[in-house]
């Protein structure tokens, strides 16, 4: 069985909102592992690092603003299939398409406030952890229920 890693972010909306327990209670209950969290402002580096794949955007400029205008939780979460089970966990982009069940589909109505950010391949995720942690952040730990989610 493959574990794999990937980078999530509580956006500024999803903190203001008082969605941070709502949104980490779906993550821990679907049983990926969090290796890595904390509660930070998010500076201009951090967006204009996390976001250079945009730039040049029509929304590039509004989405920096967004993500650096507020408290965000970054983490980095781990798991079978972990960066697609993310993205489902999330939704569509646009909360307007994102099914029910989803984060997104659920809390979202606009596609500029979408409340959280996950990877989407293996290198961006590598690359986006790198932007908002350490390598000495990332703790390696067993989770006593990991018997009972994967087969062994
Ligand atoms: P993703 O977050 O689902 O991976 P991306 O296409 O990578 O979506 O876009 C990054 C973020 O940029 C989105 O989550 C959303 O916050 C914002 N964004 C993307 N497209 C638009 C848009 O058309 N208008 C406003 N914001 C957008
Ligand atoms: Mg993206």
């Amino acid at each position: 069985m493959e574990k794999e890693r990937t980078f999530v972010m509580i956006k500024p909306d999803a903190v203001q909102r008082g969605l941070i327990g709502e949104i980490i209670s779906r993550i821990e209950k679907s049983g990926l592992k969090i290796v890595a969290m904390k509660f930070i402002f998010p500076t201009l580096e951090h967006a204009k690092k996390h976001y250079a794949v945009h730039e040049g955007k029509p929304f590039y400029n509004g989405l920096v603003k967004f993500i650096t205008s507020g408290p965000a939780v970054p983490m980095v979460v781990e798991g079978e299939n972990a960066i697609q089970k993310m993205r489902t966990i999330l939704g569509s982009t646009n909360p307007q398409d994102a099914a029910p069940g989803t984060i997104r589909g659920d809390f979202g109505l606009n596609i500029g406030r979408n409340l959280v950010h996950a990877a989407d391949s293996p290198e961006n995720a590598k690359y986006e952890m790198n932007v908002y942690f350490e390598k000495s952040e990332l703790v390696d730990w067993n989770w006593v229920q990991e018997t009972w989610i994967y087969e062994q």
